[in-house]
């Protein structure tokens, strides 16, 4: 079972990945955490450059140099996880390119961006998909005392435009499941949780 966490950034989706695996290990389910951009030694390398501030890069290399860090992690990590019954969570998937590089920086058309995704996600369609939902202020109230890397840097309106992404997805995708990320982390946990054993059992 695949299982991924979207949202823009402070939306609370490394708190509720963490809840999950924690109930999944106590029903002694073998569940596995990776993180998109992420989970392998080239994909984390590609990581420390698509967020470091100090390099500038194009809208087109960006959305190419994370699909090159997915493709890696499918591969090398999710597939063979999923071959051995492993539950896998992934802390963000192809849905945040269609937000961020496709709403967000507008690198090429919708189409295109779900074309890339194919391919570098090896046709690998996750089985439920929490959106997290939170408004920009509330968000980034949360991320205040931390520092920003080179995609934060981008502003209000892009931040809009990624967040009309994510409703956007979240309203023509039956895998995704929105949630609204302004309650408890509790309550949070337990609408998550609801899902995910109704899809386990
Ligand atoms: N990106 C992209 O552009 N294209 C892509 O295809 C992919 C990614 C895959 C990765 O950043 C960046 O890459 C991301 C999108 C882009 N960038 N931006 N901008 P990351 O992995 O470093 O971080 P993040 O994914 O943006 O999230 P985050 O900052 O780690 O936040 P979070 O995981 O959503 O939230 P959190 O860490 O669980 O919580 C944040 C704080 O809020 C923390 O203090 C919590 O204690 C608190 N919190 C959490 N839940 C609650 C509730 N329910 N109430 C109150 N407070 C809470």
């Amino acid at each position: 079972m695949l299982i991924s966490f979207e949202g823009i950034d402070g939306c609370g989706k490394t708190t509720q990945i963490e809840l999950l695996r924690e109930r999944l290990n106590r029903e002694k389910l073998p569940a596995e955490v990776l993180r998109e951009p992420g989970g392998t030694d080239l994909s984390e390398t590609i990581r420390g450059i698509l967020l470091n501030p100090d390099i500038m890069m194009n809208p087109v290399t960006e959305l190419l140099l994370f699909s090159a860090a997915r493709s890696e992690l499918v591969t090398q990590k999710v597939r063979p996880l999923l071959e051995q019954n492993v539950i896998v969570i992934l802390d963000r998937f192809y849905d945040s390119t269609v937000a961020y590089q496709g709403f967000g920086r507008g690198s090429l058309p919708i189409d295109a961006i779900n074309q890339m995704n194919h391919v570098a996600a090896h046709g690998l369609v996750p089985d439920l998909t929490f959106y997290l939902d939170i408004g920009l202020s509330e968000a980034s109230e949360r991320r205040k005392d931390m520092e920003e890397d080179r995609i934060e840097r981008a502003g209000q309106s892009f931040y809009e435009r990624v967040r009309e992404g994510f409703n956007y997805l979240a309203d023509n995708n039956e895998r995704f499941v929105r949630i609204n990320a302004a309650q408890a982390p509790e309550q949070i946990h337990e609408a998550v949780w609801r899902r995910v054993s109704a899809l386990l059992s």
